[in-house]
Order: C-alpha cells, then structure tokens, then sequence
C-alpha cells in the first residue's frame, strides 16, 4: 500500500521528469528519487537526453550506498535491456534497492520486462501510483511507441465560420498576434512540423521556431507529391533548421536527399510517411497544413489532438480548414473530446483529443 511519503516522493520524481520536457526525444522524459532504508531521501535524478544515462542511475550514483534497502521511485518501469545505456532494472538490484514504485508499464518491446526481472531478484514492486501524472509527461512518447508511429497534433486556424482564407485567397491575418505567438510554442514541443503543398507553395513557410528560449527546432517536412511546390531559394531550404521534403516514387526533382513515398488517390501515403518519421525517431509532429493535408491525416485515422485558433471574424466565403476527410453522413462525424479551451488575446483556443477507436 502506497503512503503519504510514497506519493510525495512519485510527486517529486514527476516534477523531476518534466525538466526533460523538449530534450528526451526520441526518449522518454523519466524521474526517479531514492530513499534510504529509512525512508530519508537519499539521491534523485531525470533523463536528460537520449543516449544518456537514465533517471535510475542519477539518481543511484547520488544515492551511493545509501542506496542499500533503500526504495526507488521512478515514473517510468525500469528498462530492462541494453540499448544506448542500461540495464536499469540491474542497476537498482546490484546497488540493493529492496523496493521499486514506478507509475507507468513500459510499452517499449525492447525495454520492458523491468518489473518481472525485479521481482524475481526479490525486489518488492509495486506499479500505478500517479500513473495519469506520470503519462501525462509521455503523452506524445507513449502513443508513440504504442503505434508506432508519431503522436500527431492537427494545429489550424480560422474564422469562427471556419474559413482559413478569404475568396480571393488572402488569408493574413486572421489569427491575434498572440495566437501566433502561441504557434510557436507548440513547434518547439514536437519532434517535426509537417505541411502540404499546397501551403509549401502559396504561403512560402519558414516552419522554425522564433520567440521561445532554448528551443529545439523540429524537422520541417514537406509533402510535395509531384516536387512542383518545393523550389531551390524556398524559406523551407535556407538551413534554419533540418528540412525533408517528400516526393511521390516517380516524380522528378532536382533536388537531393528527398524521401519517396508511395502515391495514393489523395497525394503521399500517411501511414508510409509516419513510418518514416518514426524509424528516424520522430516521436511528435504538428500537423500544420492545409485542409487537403489534414483531410488526409483524419481519414488515416492519424491525427491525436486537434488545436483550433478560433478568431472572431466572419468571411462566409473562402475555403475551410479541413477539407474532405472520408467522413460521408452525420454517424461517422468524428467527435472529439474537448480538453481546454482558452483566450488568446481576442480569440479562443480550442483543444481536442480524438477517442481512441
Ligand atoms: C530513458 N530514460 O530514464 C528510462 C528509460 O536507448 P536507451 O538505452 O537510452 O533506452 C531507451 C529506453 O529505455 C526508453 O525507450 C524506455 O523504454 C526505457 N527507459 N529511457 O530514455 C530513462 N528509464
Ligand atoms: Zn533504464
């Protein structure tokens, strides 16, 4: 049974993970603290960056012999195996840990198993506490892993009669400079920003991050089925950050170093494209446009979140901001669950996850 000082102490090693929180990926953001045998905090740590040591063995080199009949706390299952480092779950047996608490299952094939190989070392373990706290942090990593593929959050913004541009094509600006600002936020949390052609070729984005400290610039990717949109001198190609442009297996480009991927009746393959993304350890992507994009990633079934600018402007005319989406009649509408809506200067926020089918 899980005490007070048991939950203080996963509190503390949650609060401990999210400072990995932007720097992890392609891993996971991890916390750990030790106890003596006595119950006193002995050592604590995170996972910092991938390739470097777990939060376990932080937090065991400052625990030193402390450690001894000590308890680990650790939001995350020990890994057991040896990847980049590892494995933890020996680690903490050797240094004789006499009791493991760790919030959340492992669903990584090759590192899960920690717990059993603990048990049968004859560590008491026990798993779930603050376990929706824990996962929280790992949203993005464990759907993830889970799928195998990217988290994917679709960002747009729009009118509140849903246009995302004017008749005439005009579209600047409809969202509050404080929603822009905000745009910029979410790149710097994901792994990749992904937009269409037809935005490639219209809008001529730059995709990097500006205005948030220390930020990682994500990998900017462009779907440009038959390499038209994508021209040398593009924002997309000036080294601000790393680019890849994605092209269909039999259109020409002149460009070097794209990645080819089979055609469907839509443009590019998504699954063929998030599969991609994950074998190059993209864990996250912000989905950022347009409406024939996003109607593609729905139908796939491969959008998480949504996130919708909502500005107080009416149009009435001009195109939406998901265009068709293989939805047909009012029973398969995709409904989605809203998990916050905020003001941003003049507009709403609105944010959504879609129900696991
Ligand atoms: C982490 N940090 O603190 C823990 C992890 O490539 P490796 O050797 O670093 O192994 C990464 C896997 O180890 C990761 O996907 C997860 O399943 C497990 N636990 N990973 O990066 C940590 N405890
Ligand atoms: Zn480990």
């Amino acid at each position: 049974m899980a005490t007070a000082a048991d939950t203080d102490a996963m509190r503390r090693a949650v609060g401990l993970a999210a400072r990995g929180l932007g720097s992890t990926s392609p891993n996971p953001v991890v916390g750990c603290v030790i106890t003596d045998a006595s119950g006193r905090r002995a050592g604590e740590g995170f996972h910092q960056r991938a390739g470097g040591p777990h939060a376990e063995i932080h937090a065991l080199r400052e625990a030193g012999e402390r450690a001894r009949g000590g308890t680990a706390y650790v939001t995350l299952e020990p890994c057991n195996h040896t990847g980049r480092t590892g494995p933890c779950a020996l680690a903490l047996t050797e240094a004789g840990i006499a009791r493991v608490v760790y919030a959340v299952a492992d669903p990584n094939p090759q590192a899960t198993g920690g717990g059993d190989t603990l048990r049968a070392a004859g560590v008491r373990v026990e798993q779930g506490l603050l376990e929706a706290e824990a996962a929280a942090g790992n949203t993005a990593w464990l759907t993830a892993v889970r799928l195998g593929r990217p988290h994917v959050v679709w960002k747009y913004a729009a009118t509140l009669d849903g246009r995302i541009a004017a008749a005439d094509g005009t579209s600047r600006w409809i969202s509050s400079p404080e929603s822009r600002a905000d745009v910029h936020r979410l790149r710097a949390e994901v792994d990749a920003v992904i937009v269409g052609s037809g935005t490639a070729r219209t809008d001529d984005p730059h995709l990097a991050v500006r205005g948030v400290d220390g930020a990682t610039q994500p990998l900017r990717v462009v779907l440009d089925t038959d390499a038209r949109a994508v021209r040398s001198g593009a924002r997309v190609l000036d080294g601000a950050a790393p680019t890849l442009v994605a092209v269909a297996e039999d259109a020409e480009t002149g460009l070097p170093d794209v990645l080819r991927l089979p055609r469907t009746g839509r443009g590019l393959s998504v699954p063929a494209l998030l599969e991609a993304l994950y074998t190059r350890g993209v864990r996250s992507a912000l989905l950022e446009g347009g409406p024939t994009l996003a109607g593609s990633f729905v139908a796939a079934g491969a959008v998480d979140r949504v996130v919708g600018y909502l500005a107080p402007v009416l149009l009435g005319a001009g195109p939406t901001a998901l265009a068709e989406a293989g939805i047909a009649t009012i029973t398969e509408a995709l409904r989605l669950d809203v998990t916050e809506s905020v003001r941003l200067g003049p507009d709403l926020r609105i944010t959504a996850t879609v129900p696991k089918g």
